[in-house]
């Protein structure tokens, strides 16, 4: 495989005029510009993404870290950030975390060495590492610190929200099934459904998950939800979690809606393949993917954003788990 010196030869021009072709960073005439192509062609040259970093100091390659890949809103968040930033010109690198310390610190390593030009971190446990990294930062739902923008939805909104549903379909025995405490977002929702709750005069009971959902869950048996039958409504603090408690309540033949009516967050794909398809709370996932690409990139090209949070809008979806 050639380089770009042989295929700035082989075109006639400077290894500048190869690299801001490549790299889209300065005027190329057309005429130029067909000659390179023609030359990357004829020598197969395939541009060493290390070595244009150092060149430009660009390396056109985004660390994305996700929490859970496993999570079905996460998977397609991903590839929601990946067609985002392709348009642009842009290269993921994707690292899943699975919430785990001890890979994000490992892959913060990977992509430091790989010289991307930033990097989207997503419910970090290793917050205080990221104040020492010199490559723009955008954090999805997690702060970690006063100079990293964050970007979520308005979870807190989101939990208020599915607590009037639940109400405006009559339940008065309304169980949470809340995320593990550790997650900034759930603990929002749950915190907006209880200070609902609070205003409505109806006590909620609640439960907690230990952790997102892992393959496993679905081969485990959860029959320690005790007497989950007085409950007639519960708010599950994200889809996949809701799929797995409405497989357990027809596991004990229990009738969603009409003994329990159920809901989920984020509105990823699978509540309309579950049946009944889940009411839930939608996470504005094309929005959230290309603010978070939007603002990473004038971060990466040196513009001055300022730091603060960006909250996009929650709403209801209304499906056949709750009541029409
Ligand atoms: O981190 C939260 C918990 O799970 C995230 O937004 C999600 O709702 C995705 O399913």
């Amino acid at each position: 495989m050639s380089n770009i010196r042989e295929v700035a030869k082989k075109a006639g021009v400077g290894i500048a005029t190869v690299s801001r072709y490549l790299n889209d960073t300065g005027y190329v005439s057309d005429e130029v510009k067909v000659k390179i192509k023609k030359a990357i062609d004829e020598s197969n040259y395939k541009p060493n993404a290390l070595a244009r970093a150092i060149f430009t100091k660009n390396s056109k390659t985004i660390g994305l870290m996700v929490p859970n890949i496993s999570n079905p809103f996460f998977n397609q968040m991903a590839s929601i950030i990946e067609e985002y930033a392709s348009n642009k010109g842009y290269h993921i690198l994707l690292c899943n975390t699975d919430d785990n310390e001890e890979k994000e610190r490992k892959y913060l390593d990977v992509l430091q060495s790989h010289r991307v030009a930033g990097i989207i971190v997503s419910r970090s446990q290793c917050k205080e590492v990221y104040k020492n990294i010199e490559i723009p930062i955008v954090s999805f739902e997690n702060h970690i610190s006063d100079q990293i923008i964050t970007i979520s939805s308005d979870n807190y909104q989101g939990g208020k929200i599915a607590l009037d549903h639940l109400y405006e379909k009559g339940c008065r025995k309304i169980l949470h099934i809340r995320g593990p405490q550790s997650f900034e977002a759930t603990e929002l929702r749950f915190k907006g459904f209880v200070d609902e709750a609070k205003e409505k005069k109806i006590e909620i009971d609640y439960i907690e998950f230990e952790s997102d959902f892992q393959v496993k869950m679905l081969r485990e048996n959860i029959d320690d939800i005790k007497n989950i039958r007085k409950y007639d409504g519960i708010f599950v603090f994200n889809d996949i979690a809701a799929a797995i408690i409405m497989k357990f309540l027809k596991k004990i033949g229990v009738k969603i809606p009409q003994e329990i009516q159920i809901i989920g967050f984020d509105n990823s794909f699978i509540c309309e393949l579950l049946h009944p398809s889940l009411t839930t709370i939608n996470q504005p996932i094309q929005e959230l993917g290309k603010t978070t690409i939007d603002i990473l990139i004038d971060l990466i090209n040196g513009e001055n954003i300022p730091i603060k949070d960006y909250l996009m809008e929650t709403k209801l979806i209304k499906r056949e788990t709750t009541f029409i």
